[in-house]
């Protein structure tokens, strides 16, 4: 056989581990390693996730690349190796084969550039050499993964780092801890953003205080849902709160959050607190009539375990179990992204507390899909407003407790709502 500059193997590595398969950074150690190997020099690599599923990425070595597309729908890896010199391209072909647990493979090997076809033009390529070796590696690997949050229309992402510390499939949904660079690492449950580390204290805060505040002598709380912890470390601030039930359904969140997120799960050890791993809709409908004080309906959005807690049944259950003076908050969605919901949540809230009973606060949340959110109310017996008389005591509160987000003006703004909003949920 003629002489070539290269040797370059297309191979295609089927029957793979799906999960291997759309893991980025397991992707890009995998393929850097499986060069340095076969005793390739490194130069750099960039790798791709596409969302939902699916990476590319190419490393580049001194001795020409290695480069990956991959199908996790297909358990799928296409990957070719190029290399000029003494690089043995089936080291990393065997390297990658084990890493992907791929159960089928095959491989064509091409000569890349035979010399007799080419003509050999007369510079110093020693000097060049000589150039290329004084470079050192700076060891940079750019990376580009996003996160992304969507519906059909409109979406919201963050741009992570690739680490993933925890993902499991429950019986109920995937739960995932993810690292974002700009917001810390997020809890994601499904393809949805649920709370990350520098923005969840704008959730978690108006879930729990203005109800908390409002409600005159609040002692007997249930959070349904809630499983990051961040909703009960809020209301367990509220000395006068004496017993706190907390009812959420899959207990894989609990241990992720406690272990990747222990500033948000951080009150799990409270003594006031019964924690119970249950389906809060099945709770609900065998609770005690007139037992709580407020509930708080820390969900997820109305596709897959969460659906429940959007319906009639539930919140009528709801407004059974709270005392004649209680609160209802429930996870309101948002008038921008999720309107349908928005709206049939309200006018649902509206037929069972009444019209006027049916209050919207709206926050802000950067991490959520359009950053519009609400919580919407529902207030059994008279209608509640909070006493100017309490601004002073939210204030102290406010401050005794370093508190990011709410306060007493926010209290009473969230609850003014734009036109729009207004007319999304008239009857
Ligand atoms: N799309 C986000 C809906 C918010 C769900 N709950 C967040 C959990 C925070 N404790």
């Amino acid at each position: 056989m003629s002489q070539a500059l290269g040797n370059h193997i297309l191979v295609e590595f089927m029957n793979c581990d799906p999960h291997i398969m759309n893991d980025v950074a397991a992707i890009e150690r995998d393929m850097v390693d499986a060069a340095k190997k076969a005793e390739a020099t490194v130069i750099n690599s960039t790798f791709h996730h596409f969302s939902p599923y699916g990476v590319s990425g190419v490393v580049v070595i001194q001795e020409s690349h290695l480069a990956i597309h991959t199908w996790p729908e297909y358990g799928y890896a296409a990957v070719d190796v190029f290399t000029c010199g003494e690089m043995n391209a089936w080291i990393a072909f065997d390297y990658l084969k084990e890493s992907f647990q791929a159960k089928s493979y095959s491989a064509i090997e091409m000569k890349r550039g035979s010399v007799n076809l080419l003509t050999r033009n007369d510079f110093d390529i020693s000097t060049m050499r000589q150039k290329a070796n004084e470079w050192v590696n700076p060891g940079f690997y750019t990376r580009n993964v996003w996160f992304t949050d969507k519906d059909e229309n409109q979406a919201l992402s963050l741009r992570f780092t690739g680490e993933v510390f925890y993902d499991q499939q429950t019986p109920f949904q995937r739960v995932r801890i993810l690292e974002s660079y700009k917001y810390g690492k997020m809890l994601a449950l499904d393809d949805m953003v649920m709370t990350t580390e520098k923005d969840e204290f704008h959730y978690h805060e108006m879930i729990s205080h203005p109800s908390l505040f409002m409600h005159p002598n609040p002692k007997n709380v249930l959070v349904i849902g809630g499983g990051d912890g961040g909703t009960i470390r809020e209301v367990l601030r509220h000395s006068g709160v004496e017993k706190v039930t907390m009812v959420e359904i899959d207990g894989a969140v609990i241990e992720a959050c406690k272990e990747h997120l222990p500033k948000i799960a951080a009150a799990f050890d409270d003594p006031k607190l019964t924690l119970l791993v249950d389906d809060g809709i099945a709770f609900i409908e065998k609770a005690e009539s007139e037992t709580y004080d407020v509930i708080l309906v820390d969900g997820s959005d109305p596709v897959g375990p969460a659906e429940g807690l959007f319906s009639v049944s539930f919140y009528t259950h709801c407004y059974r179990a709270l005392k004649r003076d209680g609160i209802l908050v429930a996870q309101g969605e948002s008038p921008k992204f999720n309107e349908k919901a928005f709206r049939e949540l309200n006018l649902t809230l509206q037929s069972i507390f009444g019209k006027e009973n049916a209050p919207v606060s709206l926050f802000f949340v950067p991490t959520y899909p359009t950053g519009m959110w609400s919580f919407q109310y529902g207030m059994k017996g008279n209608i509640k407003r909070l006493h100017d008389s309490k601004t002073e005591s939210i204030d102290a509160f406010v401050r005794d407790q370093g508190l990011r987000y709410y306060n007493a003006a926010i209290h009473q703004s969230s609850f003014a709502l734009p036109n729009f909003v207004k007319t999304l949920i008239q009857q």
